[in-house]
């Protein structure tokens, strides 16, 4: 066999082969290692976090059993909701290895105002409100806002439809009518005697939901009766760190008798619209869709501009004025841009 000369690229090419292959073979060492030491892990298996305590989460299994985990260093912020892939521990605690995608977040300011998830994978948004207290369309409407911009279903929810009588009946029907000609749906139930629930149990049945409102419209009322004998107060699980037992109050996921699941916690439940830029609102507002970048400026502040798509929709109809009031009221509330 002829002796066979090397050119510079064969001989460059021979040796890149090699390194690959080096590095292949060190690869496999570490994983190797890497089984080794977590010998005791069990198989990678799916899950989704229903609590969590700060440095532990509770993971429920494809079988519906719940496990307590660590969280590697290397994850991300994970929230109850968060579908993970989880390692069964040796004693009792496993192991959180991977997130996997959200479908939706939910995110509040924290006490220095940076937005933080708090629920994850979230797909209907339960917007409760009564008769009394007095209902608000301008907190229904930053509800609807906080919705849209957070892709999750948003379902308006009358309580107390047991209150409904002849002196609120015309007002109630002329809110009512806003939403519906929007689009939105809407369900009119009462905690107290049971009018529709099971309507509303069909609703969310394959769902994950949070329900949200002010204080007073019947949540907790609602929560007790989808959710016959479960205490959710128990927000509040303690949890053994280093420095002794402390306790952390947190969302959990709890699953309806009926079907689908609640995330809750009080923080949940007082939610309100978190930060959203001038556009955010817009886009929060589905009736403006058709006129966003029809006005005559590309900065319009849809106020009293010439040549205003906004205004020009209002005046003839086509915007509810309680909704143009409303996105008014949010656009001032919003904090000065940083420019
Ligand atoms: N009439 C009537 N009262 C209700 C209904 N649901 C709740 N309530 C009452 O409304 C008050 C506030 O309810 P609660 O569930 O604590 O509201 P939350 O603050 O939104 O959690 C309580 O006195 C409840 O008994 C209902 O469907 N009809
Ligand atoms: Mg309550
Ligand atoms: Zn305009």
């Amino acid at each position: 066999m002829a002796k066979r000369h090397l050119t510079r690229r064969q001989s460059w090419r021979i040796e890149k082969i090699q390194t690959e292959r080096a590095a292949r073979a060190e690869r496999r060492e570490s994983r190797l290692i890497e089984e080794l030491e977590g010998g005791d892990l069990g198989p990678e298996l799916t899950g989704r976090i229903i609590a969590h305590f700060g440095v532990q989460v509770d993971v429920e299994g494809e079988d519906g059993q719940a496990q307590r985990c660590h969280l590697r260093a290397n994850l991300p912020v994970l929230v109850t909701g968060d579908r993970v892939v989880w390692r069964a521990g040796n004693q009792g605690i496993g192991v959180i290895v991977a997130q996997l995608p959200r479908t939706s977040e939910l995110c509040r300011p924290d006490a220095r105002g940076i937005l933080k998830p708090v629920a994850a994978n979230v797909d209907r948004l339960v917007i409760v409100f009564a008769p009394l207290p007095e209902p608000h369309s301008n907190l229904i409407d930053r509800y609807l806002v906080a919705a849209e911009h957070a892709g999750i279903q948003p379902i308006l929810l009358l309580n107390k439809a047991d209150l409904i009588d002849d002196s609120n009946a015309e007002r109630m029907d002329s809110l009512l009518s806003i939403y519906n000609n929007l689009g939105y749906p809407l369900l009119e139930v009462s905690a107290l005697n049971g009018l529709s629930l099971d309507r509303l149990k069909e609703t969310l049945d394959g769902h994950i939901s949070v329900f949200v409102g002010q204080s007073g419209v019947g949540k907790s009322s609602l929560v007790n009766a989808l959710l016959p004998g479960v205490d959710t107060r128990v927000g509040a699980l303690s949890e053994v760190t280093g420095k002794g037992t402390h306790t952390t109050t947190t969302a959990r996921l709890f699953h309806f008798p009926g079907g689908g699941d609640l995330i809750d916690s009080p923080g949940i439940r007082e939610f309100g619209l978190g930060h959203v830029s001038r556009h955010d609102v817009e886009a929060g507002f589905i009736e403006f869709a058709d006129l966003i970048g029809h006005c005559r400026f590309r900065d319009c502040k849809h106020d009293r501009e010439p040549g205003c798509a906004f205004l020009a929709a209002q005046e003839a109809g086509r915007i509810h004025p309680q909704r143009i009031a409303s996105y008014r009221h949010i656009i001032a509330s919003l904090p000065e841009p940083e420019y």
